[in-house]
């Protein structure tokens, strides 16, 4: 035993510790991310899509429906399509998309909000929910001042871990009154988006290194950053030195572990890196 500590202590190689490896990056499959693709005939530069009339490729609306918006009534982010999530009432779309169960996804996309003149100017909200997480967004048009022209257009990201081979991704608006209108409607301007992106999250590997003190006699403690540490061997095959008998950062001291007259200091150090 006292043979094998010392034998790794002198190795001085760096044999990382893989403790949490987290599945592959997968590639995604959301289509019609920026709602180019429908087959609708626009009238005054939109078209309603409900669950009546699910005329937005590989998307399902549901709630009160929403608007594909063409760029003859405002400015798309990309291509010439938006989506308001308001019909006349809150609505909201969906897609399901496979996923890598433990994985986590981020979900990025450009955020606007309705800037109909006829619907008083205000904050409009909506959720992003995937695999039971839900994330709030608010686009204030009073604010941002934005117009048909200049949409004023946002960036926005939230992330879910997928519990399943497949998630459904829905843009759910929340936008429920906007005071008194001239249209007769409660909630016809909601929040607009477009250009959906989903991406797997880098995997985050966390790695124990072995150190053993090499800074001489001490009167104290090692602090865990000083310079006298050095890396030994990630795996000692001492029970002694396993890492899970110690505290990560914390030294620990051995009053003789084979060397003449004294024994010496180690501590497990922790790495965090993505892959
Ligand atoms: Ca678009």
């Amino acid at each position: 035993m006292k043979k094998m500590i010392l034998g790794l202590a002198a190795a001085a190689v760096i044999a990382p510790l893989a403790l949490a490896a987290a599945p592959a990056q997968a590639a995604t499959a959301l289509t019609n991310a920026s709602f180019e693709d429908a087959a609708v005939t626009f009238t005054n530069g939109y078209s309603v899509v409900d669950a009546t009339n699910q005329t937005l490729t590989d998307w399902t609306a549901g709630g009160a429906g929403v608007d594909i918006v063409d760029d003859t009534l405002w400015a798309a982010h990309g291509g010439h399509r938006s989506i308001d999530l308001n019909a006349y009432n809150p609505g909201s779309i969906s897609q399901t998309i496979d996923t890598v169960p433990g994985q986590t996804y981020n979900v990025s996309f450009a955020m606007s909000g309705n800037p109909d003149a006829n619907v008083p100017a205000g904050a409009k909200t909506m959720d992003v929910t995937a695999a039971g997480t839900t994330s709030p967004f608010t686009y204030n048009t009073a604010d941002e001042q934005n117009t048909t022209t200049d949409m004023k257009w946002k960036d926005q990201t939230s992330s879910f871990a997928a519990t399943d081979t497949s998630t459904t991704l829905t843009f759910t608006s929340t936008t429920t009154t906007e005071g008194s209108s001239p249209m007769g409607v409660s909630a016809a301007a909601g929040p607009v988006i477009d250009d959906v992106v989903v991406t797997a999250a880098p995997n985050v590997v966390k790695t124990k290194v072995w150190h053993t003190w090499t800074g001489g006699p001490v009167t104290s403690i090692p602090d865990k950053s000083a310079a006298g540490w050095h890396p030994t061997s990630g795996d000692p095959q001492s029970k002694l030195h396993k890492s899970e008998n110690h505290q990560v950062g914390v030294p620990y001291y051995v009053p003789n572990n084979g060397n003449k007259g004294g024994g010496s200091w180690f501590l497990w150090l922790e790495s965090t890196t993505s892959a």
